[in-house]
């Protein structure tokens, strides 16, 4: 069977149905094509990223600020591990937001492959059928994939809805690159770290200072949610995670009379709320992206902001908040000290990084955020004992939240 040139295929059938960002792990299917983004593009038209969830992630804040689809492509392996973002947040039963999966075949039926295939191959076209997401087999002529991916990108921008393009092995020809491949990055790693801690808080605490300071801390998370949302410019947006701080802001704009058009409040896809935001930054130049994020949702795909932080931009803020606790599920601890969730965060390559656990150090933090930011938060445990949920349709929120972009 002859074989797609990755190069034309970017160029006629992604380029040409106006896809230009692609974000993903490696797969041996893609391979051509892989290597081919790896020799031509830089992000953030192609970042690498340590999951596949991640990729989903940035390809739906992508959308959010740009209106336009981009790809996330992975192994079919790594379709589980894009499945919650992809039911939880991009759905077209919960924001609908279109991107297009490019999914590498292992363990296809009919073709020899390792055995870790062997489940995961033949159902890799339910799996995608069964979530509703509609998918359509690589054809093995160019004309024929032209058609194919205008198709899946019409389907998704009507449907606003995750679409695919199931990819076999040896369809695409091998690219070889004009220079040597590269991670994806510009390069840019682990700044110098700019730890400022507050008057009371002294940094990195060893567990059993942190003991002693129990039931002591002066900020709750509302009070420092409210304290980042006074902090923004008017072009400024936020990008939160699901649970408890989504539904705090939700208060605190609706208390203040305020639409939702500066505030993504991301009820799904845990761990997630970095990738997200990074992918909206790069569609907005007007103003800064701040991440806000519970320490359970950093913590669960930490390795992704390991990865996107090195490169990410001046305008993207990165606040953790640290209560210790789900709180939002009832509070169970979250199985990290705060000693070693300081050394984590202290280990990720922003650019600056502030431990705060004073409203006067959260406000000096932020103002002094000038490059790719992490504010660790350090709050107590008390929370309203009702917050108010949501009401209208994420579709809504989806779309005001647009708006702020136009
Ligand atoms: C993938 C996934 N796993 C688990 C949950 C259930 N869940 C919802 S909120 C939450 C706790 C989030 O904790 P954290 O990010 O620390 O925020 P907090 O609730 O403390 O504000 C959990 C476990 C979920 N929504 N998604």
């Amino acid at each position: 069977m002859a074989t797609i040139d990755p190069r034309l295929f970017y160029e006629q059938a992604l380029v040409g149905n106006g896809i230009t960002h692609a974000f993903g792990v490696p797969d041996s299917c893609l391979k051509g094509l892989l290597s081919y983004l790896y020799a031509t593009k830089n992000v953030p038209e192609h970042i690498v990223t340590a999951s596949e969830g991640a990729a989903v992630a940035l390809a739906a804040g992508y959308y959010l600020s740009t209106g336009k689809l981009a790809v996330a492509y992975m192994q079919n392996s790594g379709l589980a591990n894009s499945l919650n973002p992809l039911q939880s947040l991009a759905a077209k039963e919960v924001f609908g937001i279109p991107l297009l999966l490019i999914v590498g075949w292992r363990g296809r039926p009919g073709e020899h492959d390792e055995p870790e295939h062997v489940l995961a191959g033949p159902i890799t076209p339910s799996t995608l059928a069964l979530n509703g997401f509609p998918h359509e087999v690589m054809p093995s002529t160019l004309p024929e994939l032209v058609e194919t991916i205008a198709r899946l990108s019409r389907v998704a921008k009507e449907g606003n809805t995750p679409v695919a393009l199931v990819v076999p092995n040896h369809r695409f020809g091998p690219y070889v690159p004009d220079k040597t491949p590269t991670d994806g990055t510009d390069g840019a790693i682990n700044g110098n770290a700019n730890v400022i801690t507050s008057k009371k808080y002294r940094g990195p605490l060893r567990a059993e200072e942190w003991r002693s300071a129990e039931g002591e801390l002066p900020l709750s998370r509302e009070y420092a949610i409210r304290a980042v949302l006074k902090q923004l410019y008017e072009k400024d947006v936020t990008v939160s995670s699901v649970g408890g701080n989504s539904r705090e802001i939700y208060m605190v704009r609706k208390e203040n009379g305020k639409d939702l058009s500066q505030n993504f409040l991301s009820i799904g896809a845990m761990g997630h709320t970095y990738p997200l935001a990074y992918g909206v930054q790069i569609g907005h130049s007007k103003g800064r992206v701040v991440c806000i994020e519970g320490d359970g949702s950093f913590l669960m795909h930490v390795s992704n902001v390991a990865v996107l932080a090195a490169h990410a931009p001046p305008s993207l803020i990165h606040v953790v908040i640290h209560n210790q606790i789900h709180c939002s599920t009832g509070n169970q601890p979250i199985p990290i000290s705060t000693e070693n969730l300081l050394s984590l965060a202290g280990s990720l390559p922003y650019k600056q990084k502030f431990f705060v656990d004073t409203s006067e150090g959260l406000i000096q933090a932020c103002e002094w955020a000038q490059e790719s930011t992490l504010i660790v938060v350090v709050v107590n445990q008390s929370v309203k004992n009702t917050l108010p949920r949501p009401t209208e349709h994420p579709f809504e929120l989806r779309d005001i939240y647009m708006s702020s972009f136009a």
